[in-house]
Parts: C-alpha cells; sequence; structure tokens
C-alpha cells in the first residue's frame, strides 16, 4: 500500500494536486474538508457543528475527526493505497494516523508539503471565494485559518521530517509543473 499525505497551508492546492494524483496512481481520496463540506450541505447534525467551527476558520475537534478517518480506513480496507488530503492537521491528528495505519498493517509512505507565501495564499482564496460561495473564503476567515495553520498544523512538519518521510515541494508556478514535482518523488514509491 502507498500512503501519501498531501499537506500544506489552506489554498496551498491540496485539493487541486489531489485530483491530479487520483488519476494517475488510482489512490482512494480522503479529504476531510470536503467530507465535513457534504455533511453540511446535508444539513445533518456533524454537518451544523463543523459548521460553527470551519466558519470561523477554527480546526474541528480532533476526536470527531478522528472518527471519521477510522470509520473510513476500515471502509476502504481493500485500497491501493490513500492519499491524505487535509488530514492530519495536528500533532495529534498525525500519531493517530501512525497508530490507525499500523493497526492495517500499513504506514505513511511519503509526505508532499506544498510550500506557498502567504500572500500568494490570501490572493488564491479571496479569489475562490468570489465563485465558490465558501463561508470560510473570505479575508477575516482566511488570516484566522493562516493563524491557525502556523500554531497547530505546521509543527507536523517536524514530525514527519524525524520520519524521513517529508518531502519539500515549490508550490508556485503552473498546477501542470507542480504536479510534475510531485510525480518525481511519487514514481520513487511505485
Ligand atoms: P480544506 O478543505 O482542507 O481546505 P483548504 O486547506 O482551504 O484548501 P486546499 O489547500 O485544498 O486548497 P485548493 O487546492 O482547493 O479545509 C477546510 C476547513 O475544514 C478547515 O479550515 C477546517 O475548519 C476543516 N477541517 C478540514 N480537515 C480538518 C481536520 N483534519 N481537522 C480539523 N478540521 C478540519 O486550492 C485553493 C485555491 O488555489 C483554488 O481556488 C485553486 O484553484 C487555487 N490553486 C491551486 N493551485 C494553484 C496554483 N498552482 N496556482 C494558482 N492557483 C492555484
Amino acid at each position: 500500500m502507498i500512503n501519501v499525505v498531501i499537506f500544506g497551508a489552506p489554498g496551498s492546492g491540496k485539493g487541486t494536486q489531489s485530483q491530479l494524483l487520483i488519476k494517475k496512481y488510482g489512490l482512494t481520496h480522503v479529504s476531510t474538508g470536503d467530507i465535513l463540506r457534504a455533511e453540511i450541505k446535508a444539513g445533518t447534525e456533524l454537518g451544523k457543528l463543523a459548521d460553527s467551527y470551519m466558519s470561523k476558520g477554527h480546526l474541528l475537534p480532533d476526536e470527531v475527526v478522528i472518527e471519521i478517518l477510522d470509520e473510513l480506513i476500515r471502509r476502504h480496507s481493500d485500497a491501493k493505497g490513500f492519499i491524505f488530503d487535509g488530514f492530519p492537521r495536528t500533532l495529534a491528528q498525525g500519531a493517530e494516523l501512525d497508530k490507525m495505519l499500523s493497526g492495517n498493517d500499513t504506514q505513511i509512505s511519503l509526505v508532499i508539503s506544498l510550500e506557498v507565501s502567504d500572500a500568494e495564499l490570501i490572493d488564491r482564496l479571496l479569489k475562490r471565494g468570489q465563485i465558490s460561495g465558501r463561508s470560510d473564503d473570505n479575508r477575516e476567515t482566511i488570516e484566522s485559518r493562516l493563524k491557525v495553520y502556523y500554531s497547530q498544523t505546521s509543527p507536523l512538519k517536524e514530525f514527519y521530517a524525524k520520519q524521513g518521510k517529508l518531502k519539500i515541494i515549490e508550490g508556485v508556478g503552473t498546477v501542470e509543473d507542480i504536479f510534475k514535482s510531485i510525480e518525481k518523488e511519487l514514481d520513487k514509491e511505485f
């Protein structure tokens, strides 16, 4: 099994690059953001809870997201591998993901960290906000998401660097050129 984490700040292109990765490598895409947005759309209890955090740019409690992931990994036990997009987002989620995967006799193969400046991230998300109607793509919430990223999520880089799994990729340029840099790293695993 090949398991890849696509890592980066909000707007760094995790979702965009994941779409290309699914096509080329046939891995199962796990986007916690997409799952939560689907719950919001469906008006479920989980969706209401998710909206109360996401619209402020905050992370959902670890135990809520971990439960979703745990169930999903069990349901896809026959997958060729996973692309984890937007998960883990805290050190606790990272440790839990390692446990879940080792329980299935597998592990994270590679962590791709997309590096993009704050100015570019803000610009991308404001542009997306104009068309997506996403409640978290407005300036105030974007600034809060960036703060949360630096305080709670970016420490995971050190966590994965220590495991020898972190690959830093320049996340600015055309979507195709960035994908080529990711492919170079992934092709070594297949
Ligand atoms: P996510 O859905 O994961 O969203 P994201 O980080 O904002 O976006 P991403 O990096 O995927 O950006 P994209 O490719 O779309 O999370 C949303 C919220 O859900 C979180 O804030 C949190 O509240 C909650 N949540 C999710 N997971 C959680 C977890 N594990 N624990 C707790 N809470 C959780 O790209 C953005 C834009 O840039 C797009 O418009 C795209 O077209 C553009 N773009 C992409 N690549 C480009 C390039 N190379 N050049 C120019 N533009 C580019």
